[in-house]
């Protein structure tokens, strides 16, 4: 009789949280493997903004969709954790009513197993939230957490979780001691987590109404940014056969429908030549009508006018771009990846090629440790100036990152003990005479018309 695995994609506790094309994609991917292995795999996504009966809700907002593919997540109020008491923010659990999850478990066979993903450091109250639920409706079905708050904050999820495993790292590396733990099973194949070829489509067909798929073409990035966990997470880069990729894309399209598609890549643009390009150029011959999104940072340097106009046609319609700072010095520092010169050439191409200023996102990070407020004043100025859109993307300190020491000793938070405390909305390490009057101010001039 082959075992049953339940996968659950958590709440989001936060302050403010909205679906710019999220979904569990690591979580799904595990799902394709054991499928591979026999196992039968089930779903419950708390954050399932198409559920049946979220429409019977009473009192609550009505979700918004964008043709796009992103939207609001349903939401209720809730008590701020403790230490999170003083900052004058509503704090909410974004995804399904807790009765609803509670249905949808006693619904469900009963599992032989729940495997939790987790995502953001700081989100773990939802995730932990979950877990207990199970434990309720599912005594002694034992409980298995991954993913990137596992990873991040491995001692933290040890001592608090309270699931019967704690795992670190990607999944496919992972897998072959958590099902030999928990069945005794040692006969299972695991593709290789380097030869990303080898992995099968994520199981997005477990969630029954989706209006975007969310693609990766390639795992980690070559460059090290000092506030990125991209290497801690993924290692080091590796990269699909850009024609397999388009091969996945055109799966979604004709068998589920899907034109949209989100990448998550942190380096999609890199090796262009042998990547992108070939992508989208095959993906333009197969007449294949799909739009595309990038919610995480391009390499603005890898731009030039063919891509550009690539991009354009082959329906890149969001398109974000990882800028960080105008200031030379924080340039070298963070890493390197750009400078103001390669951005202005870039955004001028991305403008000749058919895009609006404000369909060029360009994140600006704001409350590194020791950023002044005129530093992110003259980040936006230069990025209007550029003929781009500035957005402001608050830091959140990783544990484990080159910045990791430089943020705990900024940051008046005790960030090392609580991840709450990473939480961006906070600006947990901006200096004492950057006031969240002035981060506001920031966000207004960010906000102007382009
Ligand atoms: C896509 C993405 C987003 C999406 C949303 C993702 C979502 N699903 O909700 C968007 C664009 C909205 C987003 C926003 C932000 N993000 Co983001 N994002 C990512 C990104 C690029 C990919 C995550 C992902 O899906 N990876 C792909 C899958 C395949 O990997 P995975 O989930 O880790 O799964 C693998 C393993 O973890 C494991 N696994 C997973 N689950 C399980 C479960 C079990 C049981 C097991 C055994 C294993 C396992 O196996 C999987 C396969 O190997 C990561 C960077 C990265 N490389 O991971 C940053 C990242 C998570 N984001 C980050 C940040 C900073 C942000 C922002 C704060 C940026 C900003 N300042 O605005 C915002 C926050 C939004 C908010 N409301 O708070 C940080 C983390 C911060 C933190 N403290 O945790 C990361 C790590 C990037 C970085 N700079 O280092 N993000």
């Amino acid at each position: 009789m082959s075992k049953r695995i339940l996968l659950i994609n958590p709440w989001i506790h936060d302050f403010a949280a909205y679906d710019l094309w999220a979904a569990p994609l690591g979580l799904l991917s595990l799902g394709a493997i054991l499928r591979e292995n026999g196992y039968k795999v089930s779903l419950i996504d708390c954050l399932n903004p198409f559920h049946p009966a979220l429409d019977l809700q009473s009192g609550s907002k009505p979700l918004t969709r964008t043709p796009a593919g992103r939207g609001t997540f349903y939401k209720e109020e809730i008590t701020k954790p403790l230490a999170l008491r003083d900052f004058p923010r509503k704090y909410s659990r974004y995804g399904i009513p807790p009765s609803l999850f509670e249905n949808e478990l006693r619904r469900i066979p009963r599992p032989d197993a729940v495997f939790v993903t987790s995502i953001m450091t700081y989100w773990y109250p939802g995730v932990f939230e979950a877990i207990e639920m199970v434990r309720q409706v599912l005594p002694r079905v034992p409980i298995v957490l991954g993913g990137i708050y596992a990873t991040l904050c491995t001692d933290h999820a040890l001592r608090h979780a309270g699931t019967d495993i704690v795992t670190a790292g990607a999944g496919e590396d992972v897998l072959p001691g958590v099902l030999k733990e928990l069945f005794n099973d040692s006969s299972s194949r695991i593709p290789d987590r380097d030869d990303l070829d080898s992995l099968p489509y994520p199981a997005f067909d477990l969630i029954p109404h989706r209006d975007q798929v969310s693609i990766m073409t390639s795992r980690g990035c070559p460059f090290r940014c000092s506030y990125c966990a991209s290497a801690l997470l993924s290692g080091g880069f590796r990269t699909r056969n850009p024609l397999r990729v388009v091969d996945e894309i055109a799966f979604w399209n004709r068998e589920f429908g899907i034109t949209n598609f989100s990448f998550y890549d942190d380096a999609l643009l890199i090796d262009r030549e042998r990547r992108v390009i070939p992508m989208l150029e095959e993906a333009l011959q197969r007449g294949l009508a799909c739009t595309f999104h990038c919610p995480n940072g391009l390499h603005l340097r890898e731009m030039d006018a063919s891509l550009a106009g690539l991009m354009f046609r082959a329906g890149f319609q969001t398109i974000r771009f990882g800028f960080e700072t105008a200031s030379a010095r924080r340039q070298a520092d963070t890493g390197g990846k750009i400078t103001n010169e390669e951005t202005k050439t870039a955004v001028t191409y991305l403008r000749e090629a058919g895009y609006s200023g404000k369909d060029i996102g360009t994140y600006i990070l704001c409350g590194l440790p020791g950023q002044s407020f005129s530093e992110v004043l003259e980040s936006i100025d230069f990025i209007r100036s550029c003929g781009a859109r500035p957005v402001i993307a608050e830091f959140s300190p990783i544990p484990g990152t080159p910045i990791w020491a430089e943020a705990v000793n900024a940051s008046p938070y005790n960030i090392q003990e609580e991840p709450l405390y990473h939480n961006n909305t906070l600006l947990p390490c901006r200096g004492k005479d950057f006031t969240y009057e002035m981060y506001r101010e920031l966000i207004r001039v960010a906000r102007k018309p382009v």
